[in-house]
Order: structure tokens, then C-alpha cells, then sequence
């Protein structure tokens, strides 16, 4: 067995932001015009009239200030709330390709490695384009990788369960390194005209690689001490989305071929289970959860950072110690812990300890043990 080692990380920002204001006057703008158009409905009592947003709400009960997104004209047009992303030719890459070429080749650099290193493409991410050919194939020639590559998604986690399948494969010398990539375009799941939620997400890729020990070059390389990964079925986040839709004439509606979550029980579900696996991960690891210097902890929600970290610190967590981005990207679902593993880690000393942990739909739930080097 190889040990294994996290040599470059890259991140892709598409160039476009959305304030909550922004968001929040379109979303409201949609509102009058719906409770106008339904007005006698309404008055009747055979509808209800639709509630608005406000920023205020977003920011306290989220952190979210803003969000990057791929397109932002189509999303914030009050008659059509959803990114206009445009066909491409088959003859083209795809845009999750092409945005996951963006963040791979800064891995790459970071990593002192070029394609030709590499041996296998993992593309893990929530919001795969297609059913197939895989995404991961695409970037593979479009970087011009050998050897194999294959998509995964487990949503939010994805990015940690795809380290562990790159981790293995290294360590069972399967593979020298691992181009494992998150591309997430969550704004095309995402119903912005869904007042509970449309404030919640946004576009992102992360790239990883990882490596043989003893073969690695890179200044920004950390140990993987420890992966560990957990998984509980839950409906409380879910989007029914699929080829099967077609087949069913019944339908049950379209709102739930988009996301839909009960957002009160995940955070109480989900807080305790992420803290209790981070903390018995540590345990099995000999190291005391006041050695990790940073967690670079999914960004989802501001709040529940905070109570994961204080669960399992027993105190108020240093903002070095879990650094936020959601406050300017959102939760770009499984792109947000190494977005922050990305901005977050040239700081540290070498020895340093720090986890990165992902937590979402599934429930998934995964933690990866790192040591800078
Ligand atoms: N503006 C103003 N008021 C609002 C709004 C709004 N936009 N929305 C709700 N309210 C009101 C409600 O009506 C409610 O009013 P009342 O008290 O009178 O009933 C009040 O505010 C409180 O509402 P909530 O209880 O819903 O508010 P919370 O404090 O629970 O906050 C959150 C809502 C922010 C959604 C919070 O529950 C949360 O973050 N939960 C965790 C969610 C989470 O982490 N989910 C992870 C999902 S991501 C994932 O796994 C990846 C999926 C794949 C990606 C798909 C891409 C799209």
C-alpha cells in the first residue's frame, strides 16, 4: 500500500455574482405579479397569495450574502428564473467539462504536475449534466489524461467520497495520481421561484489531485491520514429529476424534479451525525480534536458550521479555525469544503492537522483527515 498524499487543489469561479438584494427583488417582483394575475383567487380563499423574500432573512438564518453563477441574466429575469445556458454541439466540450478543465489545470500547476502524470479522471459532483458518456471521460480528453475515468455523485459529499475512491486507487497502485474534480452548476436544480429555498445555492468546480507519496513534488501537499464516510437514507433533501420521468404519465408535478428539502430537520439531523463522525474519526486516529489546527467544513449553512464546530471544540470555533466562503459563494454543494481547503491552507505550518468534512443529501456524510507536509 501507497501512502497517499493531497498535492494541488484548483478552484474555477464563474465571473458572474448575485447579491441577495438582486435576488430578492426578482423573487418579489415574481410575487406581485403572481398575487396580481390570482388576486380574485385569492380574495376568495381558492389560493393563497405567495409570501416575499427578504435579504435580512437570507443573511440571519443563512450566511449567505451573495452567490457566483454561471448565468445571471436568465436566473434574475422575473419570467423565466432559471439560467439560460445554451445548447452545445456534441462536437463541443460541455460547459461542466470546460469548467472543470478550469479548476483542474490550476490543481494541475499547483500540484507540478501535467496530464501526462495523471492516470484517472473522477468527476464527483450533484449536478451531473447527462446520463452519458461520462463527464469525467470528456475532461479526460479534453486534457488528454490516459487511463480511465468515471462520474459519481453522492451529492454534497461527492467531493469526499471521491477522495476516497482516488485515495484508494493510489494506495492500491491502481493509479500513480487522481484528477478528482467537482463541477456544480446547482442553479440549474435549483427552484428560484421556491421562497424557502432560492436563496441557497450557486456555481462553482474544485479539482484535486492526489498522489503517491513518495512521487510528489508539489509545495502544498498534505498527508491523507484517514478517510471516513458515512451514509443514511433520508427524503428530507431530494430531487426526482430523471429519465424515468417520461415513462410516468401520472406525474405527481414538477416541483419535485427540481431541489426540495425540509430545511429545519436537515439541520438538526444532520449537525449531530457530522459532529459525532468527526469527532469518532479523530478518536480512531489518536488525535485530540484541539490538535486540528482547521476545518474546512461544508458550506451549506452559517449556522450549522457553527454549532458542528462548537459540538465538537466545546467552545466558540476561531474564524481561522473554520473559515466560511458561503458568505460570497453560496452552497455550491459538493465544491464548498474545497473551496475552502483551496483558500484556507497555504497559512498553515507543516505538521498542522486539519479535516475536511462534507455533509448533505442521503443523508452522506464523509471526513478526510489531513497533515500539511
Ligand atoms: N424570506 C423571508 N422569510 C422566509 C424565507 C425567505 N426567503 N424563507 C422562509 N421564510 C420564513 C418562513 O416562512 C418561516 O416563517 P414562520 O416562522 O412565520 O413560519 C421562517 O422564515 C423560518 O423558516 P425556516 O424554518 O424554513 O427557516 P430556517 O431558519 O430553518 O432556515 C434554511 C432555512 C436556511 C434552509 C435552513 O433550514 C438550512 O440551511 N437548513 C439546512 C439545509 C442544508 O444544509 N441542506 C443541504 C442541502 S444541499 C445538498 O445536500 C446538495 C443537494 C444537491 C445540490 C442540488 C443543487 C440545487
Amino acid at each position: 500500500m501507497h501512502n497517499v498524499v493531497i498535492s494541488g487543489t484548483g478552484l474555477y469561479t464563474p465571473p458572474f455574482s448575485i447579491s441577495n438584494d438582486e435576488l430578492v427583488e426578482s423573487f418579489n417582483t415574481y410575487v406581485r405579479h403572481f398575487n396580481d394575475q390570482h388576486a380574485e383567487a385569492i380574495a376568495k380563499g381558492e389560493m393563497e397569495a405567495l409570501s416575499e423574500s427578504s435579504s435580512a432573512f437570507i443573511e440571519k438564518a443563512s450566511g449567505i450574502k451573495s452567490r457566483f453563477v454561471v448565468n445571471k441574466e436568465g436566473i434574475l429575469d422575473p419570467q423565466r428564473m432559471t439560467p439560460r445556458i445554451p445548447e452545445r454541439s456534441n462536437e463541443d466540450w460541455g460547459i461542466l467539462c470546460e469548467m472543470a478543465v478550469h479548476a483542474a489545470k490550476q490543481a494541475l500547476e499547483r500540484a507540478g504536475r501535467t496530464p501526462a502524470d495523471i492516470d484517472g479522471v473522477i468527476v464527483a459532483c450533484s449536478n451531473l449534466q447527462r446520463a452519458y458518456p461520462a463527464v469525467a471521460i470528456e475532461v479526460q480528453a479534453a486534457l488528454g489524461i490516459q487511463g480511465f475515468g468515471f462520474d459519481m455523485n453522492v451529492a454534497c459529499s461527492s467531493a469526499t467520497f471521491g477522495i476516497q475512491a482516488a485515495v484508494n486507487s493510489v494506495q492500491l497502485g491502481q493509479a500513480r495520481a487522481i484528477l478528482m474534480v467537482n463541477p456544480e452548476i446547482c442553479t440549474g436544480h435549483l427552484n428560484f421561484r421556491d421562497r424557502d429555498s432560492h436563496f441557497i445555492f450557486g456555481d462553482a468546480a474544485t479539482a484535486v489531485i492526489v498522489e503517491r507519496a513518495d512521487q510528489a513534488t508539489s509545495k502544498h501537499q498534505f498527508d491523507v491520514v484517514s478517510t471516513k464516510l458515512l451514509t443514511q437514507f433520508s427524503n428530507n433533501i431530494r430531487n426526482n429529476f430523471g429519465f424515468l420521468n417520461r415513462a410516468a404519465e401520472e406525474g405527481i408535478g414538477q416541483r419535485d424534479k427540481l431541489f426540495v428539502q425540509e430545511g429545519r430537520k436537515v439541520f438538526k439531523d444532520v449537525c449531530p451525525m457530522v459532529a459525532e463522525l468527526i469527532g469518532e474519526h479523530l478518536a480512531q486516529n489518536d488525535i485530540p480534536v484541539g490538535d486540528v489546527k482547521r476545518f474546512w467544513l461544508h458550506q451549506a449553512n452559517l449556522n450549522m458550521n457553527l454549532l458542528i464546530t462548537r459540538k465538537l471544540l466545546g467552545r466558540d470555533a476561531e474564524p481561522h479555525e473554520a473559515p466560511v466562503i458561503l458568505d460570497t459563494y453560496a452552497n455550491t454543494s459538493s465544491a464548498g469544503s474545497v473551496i475552502a481547503l483551496h483558500k484556507y491552507q497555504d497559512d498553515l505550518p507543516a505538521g498542522s492537522i486539519g479535516v475536511l468534512s462534507s455533509f448533505g443529501a442521503g443523508y452522506s456524510i464523509g471526513s478526510v483527515i489531513l497533515r500539511k507536509r
